[in-house]
């Protein structure tokens, strides 16, 4: 009998090199000055990749006086249109090394490389071309006032600024944190994630390399003690953080000393509203998508999935099906066939299993996965409980992992209501061939975006935020530029 055909080998990406470890300050690579180095880990082996500067009180101070010298320096200098030129030469480098800062992605954070590439880096490179063009068009006003006098406005940049980001889209958070802050013309200094250092100074090589002028960029790496120094540091004007809402309130908190001004984006509960005239396939793939993207790891996850009962059964039929074909694509990120990698880390796996059990105890359905996926690295199951109820863990906090809620409801103004009834407000998405409803819906839902007849769709023009204990402030599009400017008025008297 003739041999069973060979199985096409899996088509895998090279893992990249690590070619930077140290801190970026005022143009130089460093070592911590207490000497010190924390391990990161590729999720999916649970192997350690590399050991990175360990910044402390003291590398953060000096990392904000190489960004305030800076900030007095050549780059006030600079005309606005050549700081817009930096930002496409950076995207343009960082373009021609895309799949290296994807293989980077991979390796630090677990992610399938195939949603690094198609997903993360093309919005990293739009985000800094977008942005690029926004540097010679931050323009005040002439204001009429009484009297001789000509008033008008400036828009300057804010100054030192403070970025601490997360490790779910490492890269990404760098192109929403840099590209409006250097395009205002202000200096920053950036805290990656501890869990993800490795593309964020890959990526700031490559601002070296576009020719930002040293100490515009500053890349200090560590954990919460070194963000904690940044956001008391009294010569930061301003904080941006993405990242946990009870970090946020912290920051928030410590922000007050000084008054700095602060952007948050933080957590979310998003509502995904099913009705049942929707066009039912498509509000599946949506659903599937909006949750579990990403290992369900995105502040915007649509994981209160709310079904208008007559369509209730069939939904979750075909959605089963659906996260049940996600199991068979769990596997190696670096298999370009893998949809679903593994969790962050330790911490994040247990913190969602411990969620899965309270959703079992609570009463919840659990229709698919369930448990945890093989014995090596942070992989979870892709999670499905039914007939949830609002009061359960599993429905009112973030999980931020693959377990999506399904709340079955009657009618729409229930729904609204219900998917309003969260201290959260980031996202939200409505599935529905009746536009008018469509609308008249996404008018109603208290959140910064939402999504109809589709999920997750971002654009660098279009702004991303939150309500509510979701945040503050915008990022992205022309919204995302205010964060980064203050408005100045100069009056002149005309004499008499
Ligand atoms: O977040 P943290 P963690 C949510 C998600 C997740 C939970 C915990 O629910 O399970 O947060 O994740 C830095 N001062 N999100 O612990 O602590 C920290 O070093 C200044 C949602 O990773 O918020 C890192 O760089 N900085 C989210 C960053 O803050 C501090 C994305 C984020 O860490 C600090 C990630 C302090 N006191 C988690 N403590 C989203 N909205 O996208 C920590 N940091």
């Amino acid at each position: 009998s003739a041999a069973a055909p060979a199985k096409p080998a899996a088509k895998k990406v090279a893992r990249p090199n690590v070619r930077q470890t140290k801190m970026l300050i005022g143009g130089h690579w460093v070592d911590s000055e207490s000497g010190k180095t924390f391990p990161t880990f590729h999720p999916a082996t649970e192997e350690k990749i590399a050991d990175v500067a360990r910044a402390t009180e003291k590398d953060v101070d000096r990392a904000v006086k190489a960004a305030r010298k800076a900030f007095e320096g050549e780059w006030s200098k600079m005309d606005a249109r050549d700081r817009g030129r930096l930002l496409s030469r950076l995207a343009d480098i960082i373009e021609a090394n895309k799949d290296e800062l994807a293989a980077l992605e991979t390796l630090d954070n677990g992610k399938p490389i195939k949603d690094a590439m198609t997903a993360d880096v093309p919005l990293v490179i739009d985000t800094f071309r977008y942005y690029a063009g926004w540097a010679d068009k931050l323009t005040g006003q002439t204001i009429p006032v009484r009297g001789n006098f000509f008033s008008y406005s400036r828009r300057e940049p804010v100054g030192v600024v403070g970025q601490i980001i997360p490790w779910n889209f490492p890269a990404l958070m760098v192109s929403w944190k840099w590209a409006p802050a250097l395009a205002a013309g202000c200096t920053i200094v950036m805290k990656p994630a501890e869990q993800t250092p490795l593309s964020c100074l890959r990526m700031a090589e490559w601002a070296i390399e576009a020719g930002f002028p040293p100490g515009v960029i500053n890349v200090v790496t560590g954990f919460g003690d070194a963000g904690a120094a940044l956001v008391k540091h009294p010569d930061v004007d301003k904080i941006a953080f993405t990242g946990s809402t009870e970090t946020g309130q912290i920051i928030m908190k410590e922000a007050a000393n000084t008054l700095k001004r602060v952007t948050l984006e933080l957590g979310g509960k998003s509502p995904n509203i099913i009705l049942a005239d929707a066009d039912l396939d498509a509000a599946v793939a949506g659903t599937d998508f909006g949750l579990f993207f990403n290992q369900g790891q995105c502040c915007c996850a649509g994981s209160r999935v709310f079904v208008e009962k007559k369509i209730h059964e069939q939904f979750v039929e075909k959605l089963v099906e659906r996260a049940n074909a996600r199991k068979f694509g769990i596997g190696d990120p670096f298999d370009l066939e893998t949809v679903q990698g593994p969790q962050i880390d330790k911490d994040q796996f247990d913190k969602i299993m411990s969620y899965i059990g309270k959703g079992k105890e609570a009463g919840a359905k659990c229709v698919t996965g369930g448990g945890r996926s093989g014995d090596k690295g942070f992989y979870i199951e892709p999670t499905v409980f039914d007939h949830v109820s609002d009061d359960m863990p599993i429905a009112t906090d973030e999980i931020f992992g693959p377990v999506m809620s399904i709340l079955p409801f009657k009618d729409v103004d229930e729904a609204v209501q219900r998917g309003n009834k969260t201290f959260y407000g980031l996202a939200a998405a409505v599935w529905t061939k009746d536009i008018a409803k469509a609308h008249a819906i996404a008018h109603k839902l208290r959140a910064g975006t939402v999504w109809v007849n589709c999920y997750d769709v971002f654009d660098a023009a279009a702004p991303f935020g939150g309500y509510k204990m979701s945040g503050i402030g915008r990022e992205l599009g022309e919204a995302a530029l205010s964060n980064y400017t203050e408005h100045k008025t100069v009056t002149v008297s005309l004499g008499g």
